[in-house]
């Protein structure tokens, strides 16, 4: 007879990933369905990550429960719920097959997850959250199946979530059909591919952001005319250059293209009616601050990108590490608003 006191307990972590061809809009609101492809670069897991535990037990009286932080979070979200019911659903088929494996798939669920961050610092917690939410159920249910299937759920928690189940380097690919069995994140290039690969944090605000990513893209996608520009011709070349460069290993490619796609993700917010600014006068400050010690170098060894939010990413090689550090101590450190920088490495953690 099965112990039903027992406690069933599986813990992960995920890394946070930030896009340099970014994700912004969504043809399937509920499937979290995106209008293009994106890629981003995963940061090292000792510096940026969610730690998560997830535990079953015929005993929990209570019903699933999360905690966010030691905090107790909402899981009746639609976006959670998704998460549960495909994940229920493949254990459930798992216990059919073989009926001596315990009913786990009927057991309330509790998720206990920790950010090493802070959340309140505009950095893509949800990302990693779902993405580790999702694994860690994988592993307590002992699943087979791959990241690249595991994404397909991550992806209906959160659409960026899904590159979170990757170290290294990792496109969504966006998919075509109805039902998004097709749009799904694959790993272009492990970390070790590139290793001299950093990010440079730069903490503008900790504020929260005033649009959240999910109302800001709908309102792209509905008033902005950039944006169909964006989505059938800019980004599809972008996604193209920024495989050969990280293919190739070639800085100064990956950089044009970053600092470009971040550029036209920032045009279509502004061309969004009524405009979305992401970006304040200190994340102004950081451009141009890149594009002087690019100037001053004589070659490309800085770029910048942002999401939905006024905080700085920098990307640049070991070797150039204290020029980019110099760099940003004297030229940005002096103005106004800007908090604390964050020294990060990038692209070592592995999945
Ligand atoms: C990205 N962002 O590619 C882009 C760049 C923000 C700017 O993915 O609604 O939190 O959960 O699917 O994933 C932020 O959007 O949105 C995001 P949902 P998500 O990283």
């Amino acid at each position: 007879m099965a112990d039903s006191t027992k406690v069933y307990r599986a813990s992960t972590t995920a890394p946070v990933n930030i896009a340099v061809v970014k994700y912004w809009g969504k043809r399937d609101t509920k499937l979290n369905l995106p209008t293009n492809s994106s890629l981003s670069v995963t940061l090292s897991q000792a510096d940026l990550r969610t730690l998560t535990t997830a535990s079953c037990s015929a005993s929990y009286s209570d019903g699933d429960n999360l905690t966010l932080n030691g905090e107790a979070s909402d899981v009746s979200g639609a976006r959670t719920q998704a998460c549960f019911r495909e994940l229920r659903t493949l254990r459930a088929s798992a216990e059919l097959a073989d009926p001596s494996l315990p009913k786990l798939s009927q057991m309330p669920l509790r998720i206990a997850s920790e950010n090493n961050f802070p959340t309140a610092a505009g950095l893509a917690s949800s990302a990693a959250g779902f993405a580790a939410l999702v694994r860690a159920i994988a592993n307590l249910y002992e699943l087979r199946e791959s990241p690249t299937e595991l994404s397909i759920i991550a992806r209906q928690g959160s659409g960026s979530a899904c590159r979170s189940l990757f170290g290294g380097y990792v496109a969504w690919r966006m998919g075509s059909l109805a039902d998004g069995s097709d749009s799904l994140a694959v790993q272009l290039a492990e970390a070790s591919h590139w290793p001299e690969m950093r990010a440079l944090i730069l903490i503008v605000s900790t504020a929260k952001k005033g649009v959240s990513s999910t109302s800001g893209m709908q309102q792209t996608v509905a008033t902005s005319g950039l944006f169909k520009e964006r989505i059938s011709a800019v980004v599809p070349s972008h996604m193209d250059a920024m495989e050969e460069a990280i293919d190739q290993k070639d800085f100064a490619k990956f950089a044009d293209v970053a600092m470009r796609d971040s550029n036209s993700f920032h045009a279509t917010c502004a061309d969004t009616y009524p405009p979305i600014f992401y970006m304040n006068d200190v994340s102004r400050a950081a451009i141009r601050a890149v594009e002087l010690v690019n100037r001053e170098a004589g070659r490309t060894v800085a770029a910048y990108t942002f999401d939905a939010g006024p905080n700085a990413v920098i990307y640049h090689l070991e070797k150039d590490k204290d020029l980019i550090l110099g760099a940003f101590k004297s030229v940005v450190g002096g103005v106004d608003g800007w908090k604390a920088e964050d020294t990060e490495d990038a692209a070592t953690a592995e999945a």
